[in-house]
């Protein structure tokens, strides 16, 4: 086994060295204050297992050191990334403070590092943390207004996750649409007949609106039905909720070869990967996005996250169950404030601040490693 001592000015330029050296598996065995800085001895990872496989004969014992040796190893990695998380705040505390309030809002890691890497210098926390707010805004896309897809009409499906509000958001759509156009301008396509009631829920808004109401059981119907319906300024498709991965929504797709456009439906409620597992599903392609459910999200910031990664616009905001008074136009600087007023909150889940040395300083490594 070769144990290589290493004597440098800090703890992670130490660390660095010994991953430059020994290799990026390397364990670090001892560290201690040293007159120039710090000392840390090492050993490349595999010599450790050579050693142990040929110096301990008992191979129980052998794997319970090396069960211990990788214990400490995590531990020694915790202390160092923790280090360099406090040397990252030193050096510079309003890039680790605007990754603060991106993580704490739940914004993605993706996002946070871009933004932090694109953070003009020579800012103070409060000028850089109205920079984030400025850029979050000018980067939230929404649909202009020239692109009102009321005001200007065409065929839509409203596709999402189950129970994410597409049907009940059809509703406050057509109800709008209903107000510019006349009723008779409307009509509504029912293509979801898998679960048990979806076609009563659509009847009951149809005969409410005094719109025609059709039902579709599948892509060929629809193919049909469609043109029988080319004198509508507007028709809206209520499509089957599916999990992202069912393969049924393969059907979502076949929209678009009847020259449907897709509207996403999306629960800002959602958690950040449950989102962006649904983006990748139903977001490809899409025209627009609609966000329900903001009245139950405290945090939307993984919602708007997505929308800005995926630079799908956002048409409109749902913000409760009524029909059709709860359908917004939406409003970037509304949104955003909300989205980091929502990192504010104490919540279980907010991180600490003995959290964020851990947690920040593996960031601030792996940043680094990768830069090295
Ligand atoms: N609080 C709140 N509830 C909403 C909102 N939008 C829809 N809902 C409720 O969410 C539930 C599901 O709404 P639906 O419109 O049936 O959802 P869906 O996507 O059509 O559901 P499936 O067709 O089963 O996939 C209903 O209880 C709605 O009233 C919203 O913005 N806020
Ligand atoms: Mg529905």
């Amino acid at each position: 086994m070769s144990v290589q001592v290493f004597v440098a000015a800090n703890a992670r330029e130490g660390l660095a060295r010994v991953r430059r050296e020994l290799g990026d598996d390397a364990v670090v065995l001892s560290t201690r204050p040293h007159p120039q800085g710090v000392e840390l001895v090492a050993s490349a990872y595999g010599d450790l297992t050579v050693a142990a496989a040929g110096e301990v004969a008992d191979s129980a014992s052998g794997s319970r050191i090396l069960h211990e040796l990788s214990r400490l190893r995590g531990m020694l990695q915790n202390q160092l990334a923790g280090f360099a998380w406090g040397a990252g705040r030193r050096r510079d505390p309003v890039r680790v403070a605007l990754l603060q309030t991106l993580f704490a809002a739940g914004f993605g890691s993706a996002l946070a590092r871009t933004l932090a890497a694109r953070l003009p210098r020579g800012l103070d926390t409060d000028a850089a943390q109205r920079w984030l707010r400025q850029v979050l805004i000018r980067n939230l896309p929404l649909l202009g207004r020239d692109a009102d897809l009321l005001a200007r009409g065409g065929r839509y499906a409203l596709v999402g996750p189950t129970g994410s509000g597409k049907t009940t958001t059809l509703a406050k759509l057509a109800a709008r649409a209903v107000d510019v156009h006349g009723a008779g301008a409307v009509a509504l396509v029912g293509a979801d007949t898998y679960r048990i009631g979806a076609a009563a829920q659509l009847g009951v808004y149809a005969d409410l609106l005094d719109v025609s109401l059709h039902v579709a059981d599948d892509p060929a119907r629809l193919a049909q039905l469609l043109p029988e319906l080319a004198a509508k300024k507007l028709v809206l498709i209520d499509t089957a909720g599916f999990a992202p991965n069912d393969p049924r929504t393969r059907d979502v797709h076949a929209l678009d070869a009847l020259g449907v456009r897709r509207i996403v439906v999306m629960s800002a409620a959602q958690q950040g990967a449950a989102i962006e597992q649904a983006m990748a599903h139903f977001g490809q392609g899409a025209a627009a996005c609609i966000l329900t459910k903001l009245d139950e999200t405290p945090q939307p910031g993984a919602a708007l996250d997505s929308l800005i990664r995926h630079r799908l616009p956002l048409a409109y905001l749902s913000s409760g169950q009524r029909v059709p008074e709860d359908l917004h136009a939406p409003n970037a600087a509304y949104l955003i404030d909300r989205a980091l007023k929502g990192g504010q909150l104490a919540t279980p889940y907010a991180l600490d601040a003995e959290d964020w040395p851990l947690f920040a300083g593996v960031e601030a490594e792996r940043t680094e490693r990768r830069a090295g």
